[in-house]
């Protein structure tokens, strides 16, 4: 027999069809890439500097070498593959049940599940600018050449910066207003995977004036009490009992 908060998820799963899933790094550590909060998570590691700061803009700017020391480490999800959970996301957007994920996770792996109306409200790996000329480099280019990576172009050599929104820098405006548009629409919003503290993403969750507001988390959230349904589990474990 299915636990009773999971069949309480498949029963309001199974009566909308405008459900829209809003996730974060969570979603991706079962593939095996290391979240940021949890107790193996990039924050509770050993470097120079903490992380956030590496992450942020002025580090960027002022020692990019050691910027992209660290993100060519700890940032490469290239070898990685979506897991259950984004693929049964995944298939919910297939059967027309999902209307958008939205997503603070910059790997790609929702698309490679399959997933079309992905919003990246951090941006992604796979995008990659030369800050100079704006020439378009692939990831495998940033994450394989030595040192900083340079625009391919004859004669240009700016910093190719991967367009990934570091701390301090602001979202891009176009996809939070199409986050913010899908949220206010959802009937059913599922919230996963994410501790809520970075903002402004978490923030976006007050926009929602559905049904059922669902938290799927290993950990509390902030959150909790406002939902309708809170699941302390594992993602995998929740969405490997969903038939699609
Ligand atoms: P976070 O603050 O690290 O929180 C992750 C949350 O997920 C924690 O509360 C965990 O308890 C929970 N969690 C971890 N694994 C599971 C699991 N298997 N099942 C259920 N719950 C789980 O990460 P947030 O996404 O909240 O923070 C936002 C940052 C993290 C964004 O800027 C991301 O870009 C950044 N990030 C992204 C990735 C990625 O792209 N995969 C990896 C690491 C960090």
């Amino acid at each position: 027999m299915k636990d009773k908060n999971i069949s309480s998820l498949i029963k309001m799963i199974d009566s909308s069809d405008n459900i829209v899933f809003f996730g974060g790094a969570g979603v991706s550590t079962e593939s095996g890439i290391p979240d940021f909060r949890s107790k193996d998570g990039l924050y509770n590691q050993k470097y120079k500097y903490p992380p956030e700061k590496i992450l942020s803009h002025t580090f960027f700017m002022e020692n990019p070498e050691e910027f992209f020391e660290f993100y060519k480490l700890k940032m490469n999800s290239l070898k990685y593959e979506p897991n259950i959970t984004h693929i049964k996301f995944s298939k919910l957007e297939e059967k027309g049940k999902l209307r958008a994920i939205i997503t603070q996770n910059i790997d790609g792996l929702h698309q490679k599940a399959g997933s079309k109306n992905v919003l990246e409200l951090h941006g992604s790996i796979y995008k990659n600018y030369c800050m100079n000329c704006k020439r378009v480099h692939d990831a495998e280019y940033i994450f394989n050449v030595k040192g900083i990576p340079r625009c391919q172009r004859i004669r240009c050599n700016g910093i190719v910066k991967p367009d990934v929104v570091l701390y301090e820098e602001s979202l891009d405006g176009e996809v939070v207003s199409k986050a913010v548009d899908a949220i206010a629409q959802a009937d059913l919003l599922i919230v996963a995977g994410t501790s809520l503290t970075v903002y402004p993403a978490s923030g976006l969750i007050n926009y929602f004036r559905g049904k059922n507001l669902v938290l799927i988390n290993k950990d509390e959230t902030e959150l909790d009490s406002r939902a309708d349904l809170v699941i302390n589990q594992s993602l995998g474990d929740v969405f490997s009992e969903l038939e699609i």
